[in-house]
């Protein structure tokens, strides 16, 4: 009986893995919002070091990739079956092991360092900026299965927010996040279910969450930090274009807004955990305001 030339094998291997590189990049182009082979585009310059690490990462371990595979296609072919041949048995070469482990290490170890101090880059500011008065101060609240963006209102305080008020069968957005109107702070507080900010201001967020771990995951500013129950997490962002001039506008002229999702696993329905963030101009987020600002009665009663 003859057996099947290996090189098939090889040239089979290697048409699946083109095939399936190609289908996932097409896949991947559906699925975005704006059909693209790369990350969408950045308007925060402070996270554009992550973009730097991602690519430096994807083209390392692409180069990585395809040597890899080249080698394994040259061993195939050259050490496939012939009468008369038998395999050698070898116990290995210790020097070799010790170069491709420690390699590895080194790079590993280079990129945690340099993720490290990036990170710690756009996450220090925040520590001043809770106090800043020139800074937008909001909560953002996960829930299962929706963001909710709390305001500090007029007064510029945020009011309490209380775990035992939170009724999750509710269908009042107060009561689903456990917002306390008869605090006087919260009287005038806006509680929106999409997230409206300025261009060009500083925003710093308090992220929480009111039932399980979800996380506040911002594309467009390369912005990941899960929202936890119990806890506020600090996230800060500085939009340097509008959404409008970024994703571009609907039919009826409104802005299209930048994406908001949770990157967290948080139950059946986390897929439809999704948000919406508007970067508008100064007057268009007064105006916003305004009408949010407009639903609440003179009691605090919204809605
Ligand atoms: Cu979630």
């Amino acid at each position: 009986m003859r057996s099947p030339r290996p090189t098939h094998a090889v040239y089979g291997f290697l048409v699946a893995a083109v095939l399936m590189l190609t289908a996932s990049a097409a896949l991947a182009g559906e699925t975005s919002f704006r059909p693209s082979y790369w990350l969408p585009e950045n308007v925060f310059p402070p996270a554009m070091v992550v973009d730097k690490i991602f690519y430096g990462i994807l083209y390392l371990t692409l180069v990585v990739n395809i040597l890899v595979f080249i080698f394994m296609a040259i061993f195939l072919v050259k050490f496939r079956h012939r009468e008369g041949r038998h395999a050698r048995f070898i116990h290995g070469n210790n020097r070799l092991e010790t170069v491709w482990t420690i390699v590895p290490a080194v790079i590993l170890a280079m990129t945690a360092v340099l993720s490290e101090s990036s990170w710690s880059n756009i996450k220090s500011p925040s520590a001043s900026m809770a106090t800043d008065p020139s800074v937008m101060h909001i909560e953002v609240i996960g829930r299962q299965f929706a963001w909710y963006f709390h305001y500090p209102g007029k007064d510029g305080k945020l009011g309490v927010r209380n775990p035992t008020k939170v009724n999750p069968l509710s269908s009042i957005p107060e009561e689903l996040v456990g917002l306390d109107r008869n605090d006087p702070d919260s009287a005038d507080d806006l509680l929106t279910t999409r997230l409206v900010v300025p261009v060009k201001q500083k925003v710093y967020a308090n992220v929480t969450s009111v039932d399980v771990i979800h996380s506040f995951f911002l594309p467009n500013f390369r912005i990941k930090q899960d929202a936890m129950p119990g806890l506020r997490a600090r996230v800060w962002l500085e939009a340097t274009k509008t959404s409008a001039e970024v994703i571009g506008t609907k039919p009826d002229g409104t802005p299209k807004p930048f994406d908001i999702v949770c990157a967290e696993l948080c139950g059946q329905g986390h897929y439809t955990m999704r948000g919406e963030l508007y970067v508008v101009s100064p007057a268009e987020y007064e105006k916003f305001i305004a009408e949010e600002a407009g639903m609440l009665t003179p009691a605090g009663e919204a809605y």
